[in-house]
């Protein structure tokens, strides 16, 4: 009798190891959701144990795209495929990626299955990476053990906008370049293909500059943190932190390998208060100066009488522009009062100079800025980067190859493309990730503005109607923006930025017509399986049901 159970519970064991367990894609089931789905009479592909992942021989780029495939089917099956070089010939059961010059859009991919094998083309490696993307949000996040059953299919998918984005400051709190990457990896994910790095504050300065060392030896601590929203309660801890050059060249690389560009901001000419500290003689008063200590808008900024600023301006951005590849630098232009300017006599000087007059919509004041937004720029233009700024830079006379982010609603958006400037739209009352995301405050941690719910994220149109045909072109895409004043935890931000991270990448990525919230709900069940199983500190809001 015993021997006979010994015996029965083997075969059960050998009958459990030899057929796998089987999971089902269901490619509408994919956050964004693909533009085409067309599916196919006929039998699935089964991708199993002894499943192969080719790419074309010698093509870098697409070897790691099919090892970010193999770590994806890793992490749901805990099984690990095998990857080659190869065309594939008539071998079956293999999943081939490859390139097609005829697929439209650079980013555009096409994703074939048919029972013998699987092909995934872009018209370059990016395409390529998003069809991955979609394979693999397309499977149950956990299936250990099993068999992928992917039905026959031909997807068809491009973005709509080409710019998609997001920012994290790091100059309130301070990131580690763990979490940097963490962040990159949810962007990735969701399809998007820029992160907005904004790496100096008045709270902080993070980004270490070989030439002005002072910049990370007191710009990067602050002496302590405001409690909450105060000005006059303190915490008594001092804080801070930077990034070494080798770490940013570091998380560079990391979101390269992603398809991801970082955009490095350097905030100009105002919330420079770390610098100032750092280098009192850059500021209209000569200081001294303290790097601040509570949230806000200070008055101290950079002189721009004093040739010395620009002196250290370009010091500073010649090294950014070897660390960063990004055609793009971020030159802030945001919340610079104009007090210190008005009184200051360089300043006052240079205006009478340089004929910087008031007139009925600018100030003298107005016009310096511009001065100087326009002199960074030729900067950066020499050197073939471009800049973007926040949209104060409009108040006075725009750079004239500015990209502008509109983050006071989308009237800046508007206008910068009225003048023919490129637009990133940024709205704080729909892209504020750093605002409440529900309307019921008490039962949220502190939070900027308010009632920034998911709903509200994913109803967001970039395009204005009142846009002529001709300007609507201008608008490149959508950012949501993570300001950190009263984030300091890697789980708040988490929690601040998903699920709201997947309402925004159906804007960035689908044709409005294409969008319907309805179906975003039931298809962000299946990605909060991923946010689970990656220990993803996500919100609740919208998934109590
Ligand atoms: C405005 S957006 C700012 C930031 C703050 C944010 C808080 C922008 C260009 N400036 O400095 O952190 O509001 O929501």
């Amino acid at each position: 009798m015993k021997k006979l159970i010994a015996i029965s519970v083997i075969s059960v064991v050998i009958a459990a190891c030899d057929t796998s367990e089987r999971v089902e894609a269901d490619y509408r089931n994919v956050i964004p959701l693909p533009h085409e789905i067309v599916m196919v009479d006929g039998n699935s592909f089964v991708v199993e144990k002894d499943t192969r992942i080719l790419y074309p021989e010698d093509n870098v780029l697409l070897e790691r795209n099919a090892q970010f495939l193999a770590r994806y089917i890793e992490e749901t099956t805990g099984r690990r495929l095998k990857v080659e070089p190869g065309q594939g010939g008539n071998d079956e059961n293999v999943i081939m990626l490859g390139l097609d010059a005829s697929i439209d859009n650079p980013e555009g991919y096409e994703l074939t299955v048919l029972p013998d094998r699987v092909t995934i083309k872009g018209q370059a490696a990016n395409g390529v990476f998003y069809g991955l993307q979609t394979l693999r949000k397309s499977v149950p996040a956990i299936a250990y053990g099993s068999d992928i059953i992917l039905p026959a299919a031909v997807i068809k998918d491009a973005p709509r906008f080409a710019y998609r984005g997001m920012m994290l400051d790091v100059g309130r709190h301070f990131f580690s370049v763990d979490f940097v990457k963490r962040y990159i990896d949810l962007l990735a994910m969701h399809n998007m293909n820029y992160f907005h790095w904004h790496l100096t504050e008045d709270q902080g300065w993070r980004i270490e500059i070989k030439k002005y060392p002072r910049l990370t030896e007191i710009g990067s601590i602050r002496k302590e943190t405001g409690i909450g929203a105060s000005r006059t309660e303190f915490d008594g801890k001092p804080y801070g932190g930077f990034y070494t050059q080798d770490e940013i060249r570091e998380i560079v690389k990391y979101a390269q390998e992603r398809y991801v560009t970082v955009i490095p901001e350097i905030d100009l000419p105002g919330h420079m208060l770390a610098a100032l500290a750092a280098y009192p003689e850059l500021g209209c008063t000569g200081g001294p100066y303290e790097v601040a200590c509570h949230w806000g808008v200070f008055p101290d900024v950079l002189c721009l009488g004093n040739e010395k600023t620009y002196e250290f301006l370009e010091g500073v951005l010649a090294e950014v522009i070897e660390l960063f590849p990004s055609k793009y630098i971020h030159i802030g232009g945001d919340e610079a009062p104009r007090t210190r300017w008005e009184m200051c006599p360089k300043c006052q000087g240079l205006a009478k100079k340089e004929g910087l007059r008031t007139d009925r919509k600018h100030s003298t004041e107005d016009r310096l800025q511009s001065y100087c937004m326009k002199r960074i720029e030729r900067y950066l233009n020499e050197r073939g980067r471009q800049i973007i700024g926040w949209d104060e830079i409009l108040e006075g006379d725009v750079a004239p190859n500015a990209t502008v982010m509109s983050w006071r609603g989308i009237r800046g958006g508007i206008k910068a493309a009225k003048l023919k400037h490129d637009v990133i739209m940024t709205p704080n009352d729909y892209m504020y990730f750093d605002y409440y995301q529900s309307d019921d405050k008490a039962q949220e941690p502190l939070a900027m503005g308010s009632g920034v719910t998911v709903e509200k994220v994913y109803g967001f149109e970039p395009v204005a109607t009142e846009l002529e045909k001709e300007e609507k072109k201008y608008i490149l895409g959508v950012q949501a923006n993570m300001w950190t004043e009263y984030i300091a935890t890697p789980e708040h931000v988490e929690y601040m930025m998903v699920p709201r991270i997947a309402a925004l990448a159906e804007v960035q990525w689908m044709m409005p017509e294409e969008k319907d919230y309805q179906e975003f709900l039931k298809r962000l069940s299946s990605l909060v399986g991923f946010y689970k199983r990656e220990s993803v500190n996500y919100a609740k809001h919208v998934l109590m049901k």
